[in-house]
C-alpha cells in the first residue's frame, strides 16, 4: 500500500487532571493516548489521507489501548513493533488556568520506544511513501532514537520522499544546546521545516519576526518550504515567496496538539495542491484544534472547508 504520509514517535498515555484540577488534588484523571507524530498521522487521516505511524510499544494492554485509539482514526499501525521489554510513557497534565501555567510532569523515562534500533524498522515502508514526518522530541528520547531519526530522514531523502521535520523543542527532554547538537545537522536534508518562533531562537540562536527567522532559516538550511508560527497564532511560510496569514479568533479549550494539527494540515494541503493550500489547511487545523479536549482535531474535514471559506467569505 502507498501510504501518503508515514510518521515515527512515542506515543504516551495522557493523563488530564479535571479541569481546573491541579494535579496535586486530583481524585482521578482522564486517559488518553497522545505522541506529536501519532497526532500528525491522525489528522492527517482524519483529512482524508492515507497515513501510517512507525513506533515501538511494550505488548501489553496499555500498549494496546493507545494503538487502538489510533487505529480508530484511520492510521495504519502495521509497522508498530511489539515488545516484551519496556514500557509506554506516561504523562500527567493540568491544563492551568491564567495566570496559573499548565504543568506537565513526564513519566516515560525507558519507554520501549527509546530502545528502538535502526535494523528493527521495515524502511521501504517510508520509501514507499510520500512524504515522511518527524519531530525533535523524537531524538530527544535516546542516543538510539538520534540514530533512527538520522537514518529515517537520509533514507527518506534517498528515496525522493518528501521529509518533514519540527523543531518542537521541549525543555524538559533536553537542552537548547543538545537539541542543536541533534537536530542541526538534520535540517538540510528536510524539505519541509515548521517551527515555533521561541524554539528558532532558543535552539538555532535565530531572532526577529517570523517572517525574517523564516528567510534565515530557508537560507540557512536550503530547505523547500520554511514554516514558523509565532506566540499570537500567525504563520508564515517561506519558499522563496512569502506567504502570511494572521490568526483566526479562538476560544482556547486546549492548546496542546495544536502545533501538529497545523503540521498535519499543511502536509495534507501541500501534498493535495500547493503552499498556499497548505498554509490555509495548517491555520484552519490549527485553530480548530484550540477548541477540542485532547491532542486530537476531531473535526471532519467538512468542518475544516467551513471554517476557511468563512473566513475567505465577505462579512457583508
Ligand atoms: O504536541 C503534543 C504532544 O507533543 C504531546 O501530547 C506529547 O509533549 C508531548 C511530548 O513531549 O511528546
Amino acid at each position: 500500500m502507498t501510504l501518503d504520509i508515514v510518521t515515527l514517535g512515542e506515543v504516551m498515555l495522557r493523563l488530564t487532571a479535571p479541569p481546573p484540577q491541579v494535579l496535586e488534588q486530583a481524585a482521578q484523571f482522564e486517559v488518553r493516548a497522545a505522541g506529536s507524530e501519532s497526532n500528525v498521522a491522525i489528522t492527517a487521516s482524519r483529512m482524508g489521507l492515507r497515513a501510517g505511524w512507525i513506533s515501538r510499544l511494550p505488548d501489553n494492554p496499555l500498549g494496546r489501548l493507545a494503538v487502538r485509539s489510533i487505529q480508530s482514526h484511520g492510521v495504519d499501525t502495521t509497522q508498530v513493533i511489539w515488545t516484551p521489554e519496556g514500557r509506554i510513557g506516561i504523562y500527567f497534565i493540568d491544563a492551568g488556568v491564567s495566570p496559573r501555567s499548565p504543568n506537565i510532569i513526564y513519566d516515560r523515562a525507558c519507554s520501549a520506544i527509546t530502545m528502538l534500533t535502526v535494523g528493527e524498522v521495515d524502511w521501504d515502508y517510508v520509501r514507499n511513501a510520500r512524504a515522511f514526518h518527524v519531530s525533535g522530541i523524537t531524538p530527544a528520547l535516546s542516543p538510539s532514537l538520534q540514530e533512527v531519526v538520522n537514518h529515517a530522514v537520509t533514507v527518506a531523502k534517498e528515496a525522493d520522499v518528501l521529509t518533514s521535520f519540527d523543531i518542537n523543542y521541549r525543555a524538559k527532554l533536553w537542552s537548547p544546546q543538545e537539541a542543536c547538537a541533534a537536530i542541526e545537522p538534520l535540517l538540510p536534508k528536510i524539505d519541509i521545516l515548521r517551527a515555533g518562533l521561541h524554539e528558532t531562537a532558543l535552539v538555532l540562536g535565530l531572532r526577529g519576526d517570523a517572517a525574517t527567522v523564516a528567510c534565515a532559516l530557508w537560507e540557512r538550511y536550503r530547505n523547500q518550504v520554511v514554516a514558523v508560527t509565532d506566540e499570537a497564532g500567525g504563520a508564515v511560510v517561506y519558499d522563496g515567496t512569502l506567504h502570511e496569514r494572521t490568526p483566526y479568533p479562538v476560544e482556547i479549550v486546549d492548546p496542546i496538539g495544536a502545533g501538529d494539527a497545523f503540521m498535519a494540515g499543511f502536509l495534507v494541503g501541500f501534498l493535495e495542491k500547493d503552499v498556499d493550500w497548505g498554509l490555509d489547511m495548517a491555520m484552519a487545523l490549527g485553530a480548530l484544534k484550540h477548541t477540542y479536549a485532547g491532542d486530537i482535531p476531531w473535526c471532519t474535514r467538512e468542518e475544516v472547508m467551513a471554517l476557511i471559506e468563512r473566513r475567505d467569505r465577505p462579512a457583508r
